[in-house]
């Protein structure tokens, strides 16, 4: 089936002339191929095999110390032009930055095999699908594409004899924790990364291509590529609504991606088409439609059990890689509030023996540890999650991590407040409060004017913006106890955004936007006291508020050539808090 073009091999041999492999491996992506390379990765010692009696063909991976996670990394956005630079990355002339690397990774796969790796982002026949090569020589890296991403012959097939495939190359280097690289030549459709096998960069796909290039093309072509879950909801009436979610890191994408409807809902359905980013086009009917650039999860395992998060817990349950978690006694993985409790005896992240109320909870799986499954292992995955032309969106919700600020749900009165949502995003992370508009900024593949200005001009060209809201799953009590209960029984939430879209129910007016009348928020078999847990949820901390948004102003001071219009937006939030 391989179509090999010229281009394509005079790449793979130039590439190999400075990485000098041993070998170089072709993929098929068949599933033949899967298991070979699954059992050469358990041979070779990367991969460990769980009880197969409880998570059958499910193997633990360990990450080296500070590969763990993004932290750490340097990366670089080298644009033709310097006045193209994203905010978010380093920039170097190009050619400098690229002579760099090639002179880095000389020699880098020498002793072992280079696997090259052809995949499409987007369904294959989808106007928006893209095309790309990965060379690495990560086989864990090679295993997660087959979960993740579409890869092998099918896009051999539509590579054919194009030149216009996006070229990278990976290497683990010698996981030199302090010099871990990631470079990206956007203009050239070229990116390398380097001395780690952290997922995020060593598999492509995930945030160099399917985001970081991504925004940077749909910022000039007039298209969003975002750090956006994807959800369809199903009414009792078999109407379907589409929302897309954007979170910062660890805010609630992924069990956003994945909830279960509650009991209380009879009749509704929530499935998934994608839980970390997506592809949205404008449509020829004014409507913007989203494509899931990738096939898998690769999600925080992190807070994942049968009551929180249940299709994530079942799907994990065969067929998958657990990077970074503990193994209780009888070789299962184990991570965080998996159990209430850890076993007497387990097996660290590291490979470590730890002891209950001997050794440090912390210590025991990796806070970033996460699963990969393949789609199709998901059990809320929509019927509609390959369709070519993508899914309409019917609303966007953007949500933070705050314990005073934000209430619980908030809708905006028009786009340009709901795009002001966008950018006022923050998450709090440990004593940290990290400012993060539209969840975008470790991906910002454009700077953040450009960005913005790109988000107004595509709303012009909507026949109906959607609608925009606000959300805030983490808000505290004074004891710091979080005041609602989240996960699966955020749906509640969905729902009434649901019958505001349908325009059924009216919202009560606050000069901060419209929040649900007190009694359409469903609290029904919610151990809550009803009138409490509203003012709970939705009062408005006008002090915290206030010092939110200086550490806002300190912030977008660091930023050149916004749109006036957030400015405004802000003026006129600044007046609406006054009147509190
Ligand atoms: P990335 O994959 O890093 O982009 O994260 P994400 O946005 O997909 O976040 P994810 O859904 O994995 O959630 C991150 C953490 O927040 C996990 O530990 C979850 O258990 C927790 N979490 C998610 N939703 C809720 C919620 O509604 N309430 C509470 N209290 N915690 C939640
Ligand atoms: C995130 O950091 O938001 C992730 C993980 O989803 S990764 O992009 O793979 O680093
Ligand atoms: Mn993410």
């Amino acid at each position: 089936m391989r179509i090999l073009n010229d281009y394509v091999k005079r790449w793979v041999e130039s590439s190999a002339r400075f990485l000098k492999p041993d070998q170089i491996y072709w993929c098929d992506g068949s599933d033949e191929e899967e298991e070979r390379l699954t059992k050469q990765a358990v041979k070779e010692g990367i991969l460990k095999p769980l009880n197969p009696i409880y998570y059958p063909n499910s193997y633990l991976y360990r990450s080296v110390d500070g590969d763990a996670g993004p932290e750490g990394v340097q990366s670089f956005l080298c644009t033709d032009s310097e006045k193209d630079r994203s905010d978010s990355f380093s920039w170097r002339p190009p050619q400098e930055m690229y002579e760099f690397i090639l002179q880095e990774m000389q020699g880098a796969m020498e002793g072992r095999t280079l696997y090259v790796v052809p995949y499409i982002m987007g369904p294959a026949n989808s106007p928006f699908a893209r095309v790309g090569i990965e060379l690495t020589d990560s086989l864990y890296t090679v295993l997660n594409m087959f979960k993740l991403s579409r890869i092998g012959d099918k896009a051999w097939k539509i590579i054919g004899d194009r030149n216009d495939f996006f070229r990278g190359v990976h290497s683990k280097g010698s996981l030199d924790r302090n010099n871990r690289l990631v470079v990206h030549f956007p203009d050239r459709n070229l990116c390398y990364s380097f001395n780690m096998e952290y997922g995020g960069y060593a598999f492509q796909t995930k945030a160099s291509v399917a985001m970081i290039n991504g925004s940077y093309w749909a910022s000039r072509e007039g298209w969003l590529a975002e750090h956006m879950t994807i959800l369809e909801v199903e009414s009792p009436r078999g109407q379907l609504y589409y929302f897309a979610g954007a979170f910062p890191s660890f805010c609630g994408k992924s069990n956003l991606a994945f909830m279960k409807v509650p009991p209380y809902a009879k009749g509704y359905k929530c499935r998934t088409i994608s839980d970390d980013s997506a592809w949205l086009h404008l449509g020829p009917d004014g409507r913007l439609w989203a494509v899931n650039p990738e096939t898998g999860f690769f999600s925080n395992l992190a807070g994942v059990n049968a009551v929180s998060t249940p299709n994530a817990y079942e799907a994990v349950k065969s067929d998958t890689i657990f990077s970074n978690v503990a193994l209780d006694s009888k070789n299962r993985p184990w991570w965080r509030k998996k159990t209430t409790e850890p076993d007497r005896e387990m097996t660290d992240w590291r490979g470590q023996k730890w002891v209950r109320g001997q050794d440090d909870p912390e210590n025991l799986d990796h806070i970033n540890s996460r699963l990969s499954v393949a789609g199709e292992k998901m059990p809320s995955l929509s019927k509609h999650w390959e369709e070519p032309t993508g899914v309409p969106i019917s609303a966007f919700i953007f949500g933070g991590r705050s314990s005073d600020v934000d209430p619980l749900v908030r809708e905006a009165r028009n786009w340009s407040e709901g795009l002001y949502y966008g950018l006022t995003l923050q998450a709090e992370r440990q004593n940290d409060l990290i400012r993060n508009p539209f969840g975008m900024m470790q991906f910002m593949g454009s700077d953040l004017g450009s960005y913005l200005e790109n988000w107004l001009s595509l709303g012009r060209n909507l026949v109906e913006t959607p609608k925009i809201f606000r959300v805030n799953w983490f808000r505290k009590d004074p004891d710091g106890q979080y005041v609602w209960p989240g996960f699966c029984q955020n749906f509640r939430v969905l729902e009434w955004m649901i019958k505001r879209i349908d325009g059924q129910i009216s919202a009560h007016k606050t000069p901060l936007g419209l929040i649900p009348q007190p009694g359409d928020l469903n609290f029904e078999g919610l151990d809550m006291p009803k009138k409490a847990s509203y003012e709970a949820l939705f009062w408005i901390n006008k002090d915290a508020w206030i010092k939110d948004r200086n550490h806002l102003r300190a912030y977008l001071n660091n930023y050149e050539n916004l749109p006036r219009l957030f400015y405004d937006e802000m003026d006129k939030e600044a007046g609406a808090i006054e009147q509190y």
